[in-house]
């Protein structure tokens, strides 16, 4: 519950970034929070940004391509933003070491020491694959330069974690009562 003035005052729009490497499922993602359905995509072509209303808050979503001759242009997309959304499939326990440099690579030698939320998206949690307490243990996020993260198993295909993720980052926004 906020007071009048708190409500105010309080932030009601809100931008984010999707990142991680391609096929993780960024843009199903974001589909599935946009429209509460799962549509098969294509890869990302690049960057594109996406507008909506969300819980009476107004959200700029930004999806990247992961492939990794885009990569390099990530860091140009970060200007302004209020967090970080890093996707894995979970379901590819062979590409996790690529996801775990990249990501550090990102928040640690281009965002550096911050508290901008990270929401980290174990994806294709309907598939057999890992478990979020081993995928951030395998990301080595406890030893990331930024310290304010989550960890959330979803299913983009299901629906499940979905609302339950984007919910924590959007808390992480706000500011901490004292
Ligand atoms: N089983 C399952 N498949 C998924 C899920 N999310 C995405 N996919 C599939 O994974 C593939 C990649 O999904 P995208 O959303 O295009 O992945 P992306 O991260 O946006 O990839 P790029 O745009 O190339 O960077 C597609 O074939 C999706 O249908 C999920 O939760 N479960
Ligand atoms: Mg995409």
């Amino acid at each position: 519950m906020f007071c009048c003035a708190e409500r105010e005052t309080r932030k009601k729009e809100f931008s984010f970034i999707l990142l991680g490497l391609e096929n993780a499922g960024k843009t199903a993602f974001l589909k599935r929070l946009m429209t509460n359905e799962f549509e098969a995509p294509t890869p990302t072509k690049g960057f594109s940004t996406h507008k909506f209303t969300y819980d009476g808050l107004t959200i700029t979503l930004a999806d990247t391509s992961g492939k990794k001759e885009r990569r390099p242009y990530w860091s140009e997309y970060l200007h302004d933003k209020d967090g970080l959304i890093w996707v894995i499939d979970s379901s590819d326990e062979n590409r996790i070491e690529e996801s775990q440099v990249e990501l550090k690579i990102l928040v640690d030698e281009v965002v550096g020491p911050t508290d901008l939320p990270l929401l980290v998206l174990c994806n294709k949690s309907d598939k057999q694959g890992l478990s979020p307490a081993a995928i951030e243990a395998r990301l080595g996020l406890k030893k990331l330069k930024s310290k304010y993260y989550s960890v959330q198993g979803c299913s983009a295909f299901k629906g499940n974690g979905v609302i339950d993720g984007f919910d924590w980052l959007l808390g992480a926004c706000q500011p901490k009562k004292k």
